[in-house]
């Protein structure tokens, strides 16, 4: 029938005709549908898992079902490996399934590990929000590229203008926290050392409440991801899920590597990529109202009491 087809994707071919559901089938020629070596993606931070593929998958999302943790997609062709069609993938990370609105554009990896396959990496994909991200980031290149040796934003100073994607895959600029006070840091949501990430989001859950407890209310709290090759807007919405964590205020973001990489520069925090891990600096900064740099502190054992007392003062 699609001798070509793996045997993940001839599966879901038999399972979808049978149900009925397939659109798009059996206009390819069998024998053109090996799948080709360009169709899989460049995934320098993935878990080689022997035997494993990966193809770059875009589509709209047709119905998130949570209780099956299953994604119905309606997707492009992935070249020289499945037509376009409709099909059902497996999601594990929850807050990918609860971000998924019917209608919506995705990109996604669709990874492939025997018989077994399934979607990660998935990404909102409609032309306004990657526009918006797009025009956003490259400004950031260009701010940082103009600031030259003066990159570093000392106190005092605006903080820099990003467009990202919080962690329910909204776009988010910067903008929107003008008058507000914010508290911002950089985390990632693998990082294994109990002492820096996971110390550093304790610290602003410790923060929330006793900024909150003190009858402080014009602020919000801001964490954007080292890591947003893996931390997609799902990723850290489980991440946030699973500590408890009250998102009223508190934004995670994610977004292109390269607005990452500005932000860092512009903020001075150092990152670099070792073997599957994150080497980095910690700091959190304290922006006030009019969007100006007010205060910082490097490491991630601040006071909560300082940025408590910091916070009340306007
Ligand atoms: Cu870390």
């Amino acid at each position: 029938m699609h001798p070509g087809y793996s045997p993940a994707s001839r599966l879901a071919l038999s399972l979808l005709m049978a149900a009925g559901v397939l659109t798009g089938c059996g206009k390819r020629e069998a024998g053109a549908t090996q799948p080709a070596a360009n169709a899989a993606t460049q995934s320098p931070t993935a878990p080689s898992v022997p035997g494993e593929k990966r193809y770059a998958l875009t589509g709209e999302v047709l119905k998130a079902d949570l209780a099956r943790k299953v994604l119905i997609v309606q997707h492009d062709e992935i070249k020289g490996y499945m037509p376009a069609m409709t099909m059902e993938f497996r999601v594990e990370t929850s807050g990918d399934l609860q971000n998924a609105k019917p209608g919506q554009r995705i990109r996604a990896e669709m990874v492939e590990r025997g018989d077994d396959y399934f979607l990660e990496k998935i990404w909102p994909d409609d032309a306004v929000t990657t526009q918006a991200i797009a025009a956003a980031t490259n400004a950031l290149a260009q701010d940082t590229s103009t600031r030259g040796k003066g990159v570093y934003r000392e106190i005092g100073e605006e903080m820099p203008l990003f467009t990202l994607l919080d962690q329910e895959g909204r776009a988010v600029n910067a903008n929107r926290f003008r008058g507000k006070q914010i508290v911002l840091n950089f985390i990632f949501t693998r990082c294994p050392i109990a002492t820096m990430c996971p110390a550093a989001t304790l610290r602003m859950m410790d923060l929330q409440k006793a900024a909150k407890d003190a009858g402080v209310k014009n602020f919000e709290l801001v964490s954007i991801s080292l890591d947003p090759e893996y931390d997609t807007p799902g990723v850290l919405k489980e991440y946030a899920e699973v500590r408890g964590i009250d998102t009223a205020n508190w934004s995670f973001l994610t977004g292109p590597d390269a607005a990452v990489r500005h932000l860092l520069a512009q903020l001075g925090i150092i990152r670099e990529f070792e073997g599957a891990t994150i080497k980095h600096t910690l700091a959190t900064v304290l922006i006030n109202e009019q969007g100006k740099i007010s205060y910082r502190i490097d490491g991630s054992s601040w006071p909560v009491d300082e940025f408590v007392r910091r916070l009340k003062r306007s």
